[in-house]
């Protein structure tokens, strides 16, 4: 009888805090104080939803676990390099994360921005440097993460989020811009262990990429409805920063009752897309589910 995705959590996150901590220089290594706030940045909880996504996504494709060491911890460093960005007073100027102070409140505005700044290289550093990942799937990994937080996914849906602010965006507009902000970056997670079984056949690819596609969505949709509902004791940070920021999101712009319909809806088609895999889709089964169902 195998062993339930949930009941394999924590081993997958001791997994990951041991490759992130290894990863990142040593705080006492000069300059200390950046190396101190890059591993303030990443070692301060965090639901790491995007390791659990790559090791079930690995699962699913029967990837030996070791291979996906690399791919979880460069998404997982590139993801708090965008949380560091994220909280600057230049973009949506909070001082609350993970329930401690964000980075450049703890440390100073310069120090947040040099500590994300080498987050990034450090994540393509982690892909480049795992000798049992051959070399062309290696190179597939870094076009994939490349593409999902450059221009044309993460750092352009930010832009695209910052402008909209007080618009009134249409629907494919919203989601457009939630796709690429959120969506890019979770898609990336779950297509990664492609990337070591390129001899996948195109059916199980496009299976995987609709629902990635589907439960990215939902993962920012279900964000704006916490901001909305959530209290800001239980998610580590500010609830209604969206209201405060004039934000365009699913709530704000449709409703709660249409958010939350919506987000069903996603998981319905992410669930319904993995209809063609069996037990072994199980993991992400349970991720869908718990993205939309999730406190914080
Ligand atoms: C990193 C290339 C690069 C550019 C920066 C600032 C920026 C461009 C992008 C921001 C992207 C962003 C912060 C999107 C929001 C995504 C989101 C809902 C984050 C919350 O993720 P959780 O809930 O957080 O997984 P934890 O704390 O659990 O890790």
């Amino acid at each position: 009888m195998p062993v339930p995705f949930a009941d394999r959590i924590s081993d997958y996150s001791k997994r990951i805090e041991a490759r992130l901590d290894g990863a990142l220089p040593a705080a006492v290594e000069t300059p200390s104080r950046l190396h101190t706030a890059m591993r303030y940045a990443v070692l301060n909880g965090g639901k790491r939803v995007r390791p659990l996504l790559v090791y079930a996504s690995g699962e699913c494709l029967a990837v030996p676990t070791d291979l996906l060491d690399a791919p979880a911890a460069a998404i997982e460093l590139i993801h708090a390099f965008s949380l560091v960005h994220d909280d600057l007073p230049a973009m949506d100027n909070d001082d609350l994360r993970r329930g401690n102070p964000t980075v450049h409140r703890k440390f100073d505005e310069a120090t947040a921005i040099l500590a994300a700044d080498a987050l990034q290289p450090l994540a393509f550093r982690v892909l480049a440097s795992t000798p049992r990942l051959g070399d062309a799937d290696a190179l597939a990994l870094v076009r994939l993460i490349a593409d999902a937080c450059g221009s044309r996914g993460m750092t352009g849906g930010q832009s695209i989020d910052l402008a909209s602010e007080g618009q009134r965006l249409t629907r494919d507009e919203l989601e457009h811009m939630h796709f690429l902000k959120t969506g890019a970056l979770l898609r990336a997670a779950v297509m990664s262990a492609t990337c070591v079984r390129r001899e996948l056949d195109t059916e199980k690819y496009n299976a995987l990429d609709c629902y990635a596609t589907a439960i990215g969505l939902a993962f920012q949709i279900k964000d704006d409805i916490l901001d909305v509902e959530g209290e800001t004791g239980v998610m580590g940070k500010n609830a209604g920063a969206d209201q405060r920021l004039a934000k365009a999101t699913w709530p704000a712009l449709f409703g709660l009752p249409e958010s939350k319909s919506r987000c069903e809806e996603l998981l319905r088609r992410g669930l319904g897309s993995l209809d063609i895999f069996g037990d072994e889709a199980d993991s992400l089964r349970w991720l869908a589910r718990y993205i939309v169902e999730r406190p914080l």
